[in-house]
């Protein structure tokens, strides 16, 4: 699958600092300290419907962890997946009466203009659940073959015994894991699973369903976690720095996906940092595909909004927080994005060092994006309120804006 094009990032003066970034797993701020190519992973979209406002708060989170990677003057290595083959993926093609391939394909197309539209740098490689298959099926094959897979009934299980770190990504007890698992596309309640919580790796073909040649696994597809683990071995390996997605992935995809990484390598961890952002809600609820409770990027930039605007609002609140979408929120970020061209369009202002500072910091502290905002607020007052004499100061702050926030004024 291809990806979107790349905004350009423009250079800046001096360097950033290293990114100190809240995990799942311990619950604390880690210190990551890549390499010369700092490598990610971040679960992409189930093309079913168009990207709305949670998805591009997720990605923007992790588009700012990208922006403040390069500014240390690394590469990145950046993966994501879509989903393209899914049960809810399945049932919305169905209710529809609509091919489920073609509506996948449309649904990945608006989200590449979406992604385009915002600013957010792409990932390196984008690959689809369908054209993973052929690696996913060894994968399975090997779980099965070493004792860690199991067949029911034609479809292959996951033992989360097989892996001894299993739990350790988000801490929690087995009474809540079940819960989670039922919410969130496990099938705890399957009689004959060895463990309730045990994930399925490889499902054989329903009737009516998509299928794909499994090898000796047989026809069938494949489970969800197991689509992004094949992904990000095959381009990252094991002990990349950061597994991303919302905080709704934690359990059980990025626990089994751990899971079924380290059974596979013997390996651990399979990610640095586990790194979720917190969910945006709407009228109280979180904005969901499912509840249908949703403001689309698409819909917003139809009705004439600047994409600046929508990812200043995005940038307005703290990745890690929950939040709600309001037409409050865009309307500051409307007047904020209005301010801040004003204040750079002239030729000279207050100095620009200090505030080039503030945002690198606050970036690199947990990705603190509204302090990064205040400061530019700050600048942008002064500039308003008594001008400044610093030629050039205005681009420069201007080039920080665009290379730090994906904002371009
Ligand atoms: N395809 C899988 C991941 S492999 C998936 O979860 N797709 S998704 O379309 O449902 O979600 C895509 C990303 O958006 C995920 O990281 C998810 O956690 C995030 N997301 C979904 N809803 C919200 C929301 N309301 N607020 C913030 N992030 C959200
Ligand atoms: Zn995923």
């Amino acid at each position: 699958m291809h990806a979107w094009p790349a905004s350009e990032v423009p250079a800046l003066p001096g360097q950033g600092r290293d990114l100190r970034i809240h995990d799942t797993a311990t619950g604390g701020l880690v210190i990551l300290d890549p390499g010369p190519v700092a490598r990610i992973y971040v679960c992409g979209i189930t093309p079913y419907d168009a990207t709305h406002i949670g998805h591009a708060a997720t990605y923007n989170a992790f588009d700012l962890v990208q922006r403040v990677w390069l500014d240390t003057k690394r590469q990145v290595h950046y993966v994501q997946n879509v989903t393209d083959v899914d049960d809810p993926l399945l049932e919305r093609a169905q209710r529809d009466g609509i091919d489920w391939a073609a509506l996948a394909e449309q649904e990945t197309a608006l989200f590449r203009e979406d992604m385009t539209a915002l600013r957010m740098l792409p990932p390196r490689q984008y690959i689809g659940a369908v054209e993973s298959i052929p690696g996913i099926v060894p994968l399975v094959e090997r779980l099965r073959d070493m004792g860690a897979a199991y067949e029911l009934e034609g479809d292959v299980y996951f033992s989360v015994e097989s892996d001894p770190h299993f739990g350790k990504v988000s801490g929690l007890d087995a009474a809540a894991m079940r819960l989670l698992s039922a919410e969130r596309g496990g099938d705890p309640d399957r009689p004959g699973k060895k463990n309730p919580l045990d994930p399925m790796l490889w499902m054989a073909a329903r009737e009516g369903e998509p299928s794909w040649d499994g090898g000796s696994l047989g026809r069938g597809r494949p489970g969800w976690h197991i689509e992004c683990v094949a992904i990000a071995l095959d381009h990252l390996g094991m002990g990349f720095d950061i597994q991303g997605g919302g905080s709704d992935l934690a359990f059980p995809h990025h626990e089994m996906g751990a899971s079924h990484a380290q059974a596979l390598t013997g390996e651990f961890p399979m990610a640095k940092a586990y790194v979720h952002a917190g969910m945006v809600a709407l009228d109280g609820e979180k904005m969901s595909k499912s509840k249908g409770n949703l403001v689309f990027v698409s819909k917003l930039r139809r009705d004439g909004v600047d994409p600046a605007a929508i990812r200043l609002a995005l940038l307005s609140h703290h990745y890690r927080a929950d939040w709600e979408w309001t037409d409050q929120v865009l309307q500051d970020a409307v007047t904020r994005l209005g301010r801040w061209r004003a204040a750079v369009s002239r030729p000279d202002g207050p100095p620009a060092e200090a505030l080039v500072d503030e945002i690198r910091e606050a970036l690199a502290n947990d990705l603190d994006a509204p302090a990064a905002l205040t400061a530019v607020d700050r600048w942008t007052a002064q500039q308003e309120q008594h001008g400044g004499t610093d030629e050039g100061a205005p681009g420069v702050v201007s080039r920080a804006v665009d290379a730090l926030l994906g904002v371009a004024l």
